[in-house]
């Protein structure tokens, strides 16, 4: 930004907004000690982060095995448990119309993702699948779906390729051979892919075999169809999809915040907010390298150990694409995602 003056009205507004937040915040921890003060408060339960909300966030207590049972409970947090996310399991207390949240468990895993100025932020924690979501409309883009393939590897959570909106692929030839060709590449690699349609009867099933038991969370691009699957596996819910816009056949970010649903064949499902890029910053070489089981596979043979698989001789990757073994688009992603890493390592 330029350092132009501020007029006064600016100067005015600003001061207004942060005498606000420290009101805000004053008014919130007063909340959380009266809370722990006041002795009325129920017993420890435990529960898993359905939302969070700033200071606040959903709680839903879950039985012996962690499943959600019952209505989430709007908890305030103490002091020291500002990174909780959706996902977590916590420990909690109720009092008459307000809760608590008292302690954080230890986390399996996490997912991070950079918010819209490039920081690095938890997502959700405690996943077992990662669904990623691509549709043919907004047109796909592999490169993105590389993106997340890497993250997915790099936080050891596996992942499950959607392709929704095939009901889309009827009348067009188009269509019809990009699909295919999605599938048969990321099937080869080794990835389970799954065709869905939330419009069409029976376009679930292939999606719905994965789910039982498992913490599912559901990313992809603005548009995709996320929600709409959310909603269309549990009808009893009731969740906000968006349209695409007219012209450029883009996702309006319709979700705003991460949140957990009770499967009801057993399991939860985490909705998210979708997003246009999904950078790699806090990820080294290393970690694209190992991101790409395809290539990775190959890059041990190499005959020299610092390979970057550009034109270099004995170069193991490169011999792989030529015979077919490994799709030279991939390794075309790969590369991309190397030059765009922070730092310039590429
Ligand atoms: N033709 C077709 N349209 C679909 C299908 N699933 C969803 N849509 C449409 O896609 C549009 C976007 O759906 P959403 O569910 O809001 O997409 P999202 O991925 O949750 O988007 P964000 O919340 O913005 O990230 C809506 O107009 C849906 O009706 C499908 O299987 N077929
Ligand atoms: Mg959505
Ligand atoms: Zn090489």
């Amino acid at each position: 930004m330029s350092k132009r003056k501020l007029t006064r009205q600016q100067a005015w507004r600003i001061e207004k907004i942060q005498k606000e937040r420290l009101d805000r915040a004053a008014r919130h921890k007063e909340t959380v000690e009266t809370l722990l003060d006041a002795g009325s408060l129920g017993n420890e339960q435990s529960g898993r982060i359905v939302a969070r909300f700033g200071k606040q966030v959903e709680v839903v207590p879950v039985d012996a095995l962690g499943q959600p049972q019952g209505d989430a409970v709007r908890c305030h947090l103490r002091a020291n448990l500002t990174n909780l996310v959706t996902g977590d399991h916590v420990v909690f207390q109720v009092a008459d119309d307000a809760g608590i949240v008292t302690a954080q468990e230890t986390r399996h895993n996490v997912l991070e993702r950079p918010d819209s100025r490039g920081v690095t932020k938890a997502m959700a924690a405690n996943i077992d699948q990662l669904v990623i979501v691509t549709a043919l409309e907004p047109a796909p883009q592999p490169e993105l779906l590389d993106r997340y393939l890497v993250a997915t590897e790099v936080a050891g959570i596996p992942p499950l390729i959607v392709i929704n909106k095939v009901d889309l692929m009827r009348d067009s030839d188009v269509n019809q051979n990009f699909l295919a060709a999605i599938k048969n590449l990321y099937q080869l690699i080794g990835y389970p892919v799954v065709e869905t349609s939330t419009k069409e009867s029976g376009g679930l099933d292939a999606l719905i075999a994965h789910l039982k038991d498992k913490s599912s969370v559901f990313i992809g691009q603005s548009g995709v169809g996320k929600s709409s699957l959310v909603q269309a596996l549990l009808p009893e819910e009731d969740i906000r999809v968006g349209h695409l816009h007219k012209q450029t056949r883009l996702g309006r970010h319709t979700t705003s915040t991460a949140r957990l649903y009770r499967y009801a064949g057993g399991g939860s499902i985490i909705d998210s907010p979708g997003i246009r890029d999904f950078g790699l910053d806090q990820i080294s070489r290393t970690d694209v390298e190992f991101g790409f089981i395809d290539i990775r596979e190959h890059a041990g043979n190499c005959r020299f150990r610092d390979c970057r698989h550009r034109q270099e001789p004995g170069c193991a990757v490169l011999d792989a694409v030529q015979k077919g073994l490994v799709s030279k688009r991939r390794l075309e992603s790969f590369q991309r995602i190397l030059e765009t890493l922070s730092g310039g390592n590429a």
